[in-house]
């Protein structure tokens, strides 16, 4: 990675709460990703008349190519630069995967939110996550693409700058910090931003701050849309 590159990735981190990293892993492997999802959804790449629902969620899944993916140079560079040298926890997976289908029926899926970085009193109850001001677990959220995903084609939103209000909202918090859905009803109160799209080729990885606030939306485009959204860890 030249110098010029990881100086944008670092301002536009640090300004925006996200950096794009073009490139970020073959667009071949992005492929081989696709196919093994598409198994997992019981639908039909080619056939829209498999598509019913606007999207279906599929679990972690930790076959050799998804750990390439989450483990190229490129990537494994900017982790360094943005989460501080070797401060993260590789991914051995990639998460959860949205696969978000053009039909015409809308997601309830679609809220503005933050992800959560540690559990609460139940660790399977979600909602119930937490968030601290100082991003307790969690270094990044990164979406990787594994379809080209232009304006229409359900790229997420992201509020540009919003992780600087995030961190204001969550200081007086302290240590407990708040849980997803306290921290999500919060949200209306703070200061209107710039919206921004996570669009990009396959095999683009849109690097955020932890604190940045994003939502899914519906599909307006023709092929279905496949994306990873895991956190990076910290190992401090
Ligand atoms: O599907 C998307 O575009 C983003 C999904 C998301 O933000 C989430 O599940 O937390």
């Amino acid at each position: 990675m030249t110098i010029t590159e990881q100086q944008r990735l670092l301002r536009d981190y640090h300004e925006k709460g996200f950096a794009v990293l073009e490139d970020a892993f073959p667009r071949a492997l992005a492929q081989a990703c696709c196919e093994l999802i598409w198994k997992e959804t019981g639908c039909e790449p080619d056939d829209p008349a498999t598509w019913k629902e606007p999207v279906i969620r599929i679990a972690e899944m930790t076959q050799e190519p998804f750990v390439r993916a989450a483990n190229t140079t490129r990537l494994l560079q900017a982790f360094d630069l943005l989460a501080g040298p070797g401060n993260w926890i590789p991914r051995q997976s990639l998460g959860s995967f949205p696969v978000r289908f053009p039909v015409n029926k809308p997601a309830s899926d679609t809220g503005w939110h933050v992800d959560a970085s540690f559990p609460g009193n139940d660790p399977t109850d979600y909602f119930g996550w937490r968030i601290n001001h100082r991003s307790k677990g969690r270094a990044l959220l990164m979406l990787f693409l594994f379809t080209d995903t232009g304006m229409n084609d359900a790229p997420t939103l992201v509020r540009e700058g919003s992780h600087k209000d995030v961190a204001e909202l969550l200081k007086p918090h302290g240590e407990a910090g708040l849980s997803f859905m306290e921290l999500a009803q919060l949200l209306g109160t703070l200061p209107e931003r710039p919206v921004s799209a996570a669009t990009g080729v396959a095999g683009t990885v849109c690097l955020c701050h932890p604190f940045l606030v994003h939502r899914a939306q519906d599909h307006r485009g023709t092929r279905p849309k496949i994306m990873a959204q895991p956190p990076l860890m910290r190992a401090d």
